[in-house]
């Protein structure tokens, strides 16, 4: 769908899998020139044996698409190391053939973080999926990148603990992935994104060293912060093997409710309320417009609408209670009818027990896969001043739909970061890939030039991956960028790693 724009590859064919010419444009720089494939890929072969190593188009294809199945690549291979031993020795040979590493976790990219192009390696952490430790006396697990995230989540409760970040893809995302990403999820009102769980890392660098960080300190001022750097570098900057991240008590008891309103400032509004009266206890605020509960309805099988009365607006809330707390469902109700008299809420429905709050948040969580059912939309994953929430909503959607004849937007998500999924849908009655396809930049444009001027941000949680990396590089502060490409070009100076991803091109 998408040319490749930063890879440039001239074949020379004749000699096994022929030579090629890689030029990195992603830091302008010459990577390397015509060495030979074949030798490499037997020699990444007799290092990973047959079950982490395979060429076969087959194995390989379901890896190649991103999520959103926008864009295909193509890799000469797929290598699967098991050990942070192996992710080195593949590195150093990648580096040696001058061959570009593309590391992959679920492959849940929302901006195609994670695919290959060309003369590269596509490099699965799926097989380094051990949970190495888990201490309740620290607080503290160490994880391998491929440990899928709800696995996480059922290894902490065993020990009565938590791992505090939690999203939509939690069966097929993982560790290395996340931290990759620096994603958030529907938690970060209370505990932060992925960087803020993390105590350090486990990485392979551009040069085949494997930097050891993970005995899990809670204070380590030894300079720049390595852990920090390469969560969000998206795979830019090393391959991120293993992880230290903190540990939560388990909570006793959780009430979550699912709530009517009439707009996105009552929802502030009610958020801003409840914070007042029942503290850090909130947990989760997440915004769902009819429209996206509707495709919800529509598009995931066995769900069905949580209030009789269908308001313009919802949010899902979720309040947690520690042993020996009071009754967290009493708390949020009577905060929830002080709500309702102040004009705030408009209906509520608070789940009975677990298999209510777990059905109320399936709902939130399917409207990404029922977006893609319906046929797609044109993405957008912004933060702004939280309180410019409002005034931008209630400005960009009918201006948009001015615009672009009748085009749609389901803005939902993560309020109380101030981080909306602002998702536009084309008009009624168009062929919706054909309307996408023509319209996604200048979509893009628009949405992006009024979230710049409130002094926001083009991605908020989901990275910049290869699609977003052009806009990035049209709104960015050009001393972020020239900071971006000097750290780029110091850890990694042949530009081996993901290509093509987060640093945009020098236009000297
Ligand atoms: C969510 O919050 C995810 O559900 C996906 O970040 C957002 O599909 C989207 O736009
Ligand atoms: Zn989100």
């Amino acid at each position: 769908m998408y040319a490749h724009r930063f890879a440039l590859e001239t074949a020379m064919a004749g000699y096994g899998f022929g030579f090629e010419r890689v030029m990195n444009c992603a830091i302008g720089e010459v990577m390397s020139i015509t060495k030979p494939i074949a030798p490499l890929l037997a020699e990444l072969e007799d290092l990973l044996g047959p079950v982490g190593f395979t060429t076969d188009p087959h194995d390989l294809a379901p890896w190649l698409t991103d999520w959103r199945e926008r864009i295909t690549g193509s890799a000469l291979a797929l290598v699967s190391p098991a050990t942070v031993e192996q992710v080195s020795a593949v590195v150093k040979l990648a580096a040696a053939y001058a061959v570009a590493i593309v590391p992959q976790g679920g492959n849940t990219s929302m901006v195609a973080g994670a695919v290959p192009h060309g003369r590269a390696l596509l490099l699965s952490l799926r097989r380094m999926r051990a949970i190495r430790r888990l201490s309740p006396e620290d607080n503290v697990t160490i994880c391998e990148a491929g440990v899928i995230l709800s696995d996480l989540h059922d290894a902490a409760a065993a020990i009565d603990r938590r791992f505090p970040l939690s999203l939509g893809a939690k069966g097929s995302a993982t560790i290395g992935g996340l931290i990759s990403t620096n994603a958030g999820g529907t938690q970060v009102l209370r505990f932060g994104n992925m960087r803020a769980q993390l105590l350090g890392i486990e990485a392979v660098l551009p040069d085949g060293q494997i930097f050891s960080g993970l005995a899990g300190l809670r204070k380590d001022n030894r300079g720049y912060d390595l852990a920090q750097l390469l969560a969000g570098a998206e795979g830019t900057l090393g391959v991120v093997t293993a992880a230290a991240l903190r540990l939560v008590p388990a909570f006793a008891a959780r009430s979550v409710a699912w709530v009517g309103l009439d707009s996105p400032e009552h929802a502030l509004s009610l958020l801003r309320m409840l914070e007042q009266q029942l503290g850090d206890a909130v947990e989760g605020f997440e915004l769902v417009p009819d429209s996206a509960l509707q495709l919800v309805l529509k598009h995931i099988p066995g769900q069905r609408a949580p209030l009789a009365s269908q308001p313009a607006w919802n949010v899902l809330i979720e309040t947690t209670a520690p042993a020996g707390a009071p009754d967290p469902n009493e708390r949020l109700e009577a905060a929830l009818a002080t709500a309702f008299e102040q004009g705030l809420v408009s209906d509520a429905t608070l789940a009975a027990n677990e298999a209510q709050a777990t059905a109320l948040w399936t709902l939130r969580e399917n409207i990404s896969e029922a977006e893609r059912q319906q046929g797609g939309s044109v993405k957008h994953d912004i933060s702004v001043p939280i309180s410019q929430i409002a005034t931008f909503m209630a400005e960009t959607g009918p201006a948009l739909a001015g615009h672009f004849g009748g085009a749609s937007v389901i803005s939902f998500g993560h309020l109380g970061d101030g981080n909306l999924h602002y998702n536009v849908l084309p008009p009624e009655g168009v062929v919706a890939k054909q309307w996408l396809d023509s319209h996604w930049d200048v979509v893009n444009r628009f949405v992006h030039d009024r979230v710049s001027a409130c002094g926001g941000s083009l991605s908020a949680e989901h990275g910049i991956g290869e699609m977003k990396l052009a806009e990035f590089a049209r709104t960015a502060d050009p001393a972020r960028l020239a900071a971006l490409r000097a750290i780029k070009a110091a850890l990694d100076p042949t530009g081996m790693m993901n290509p093509g991803k987060l640093v945009p091109l020098a236009l000297n």
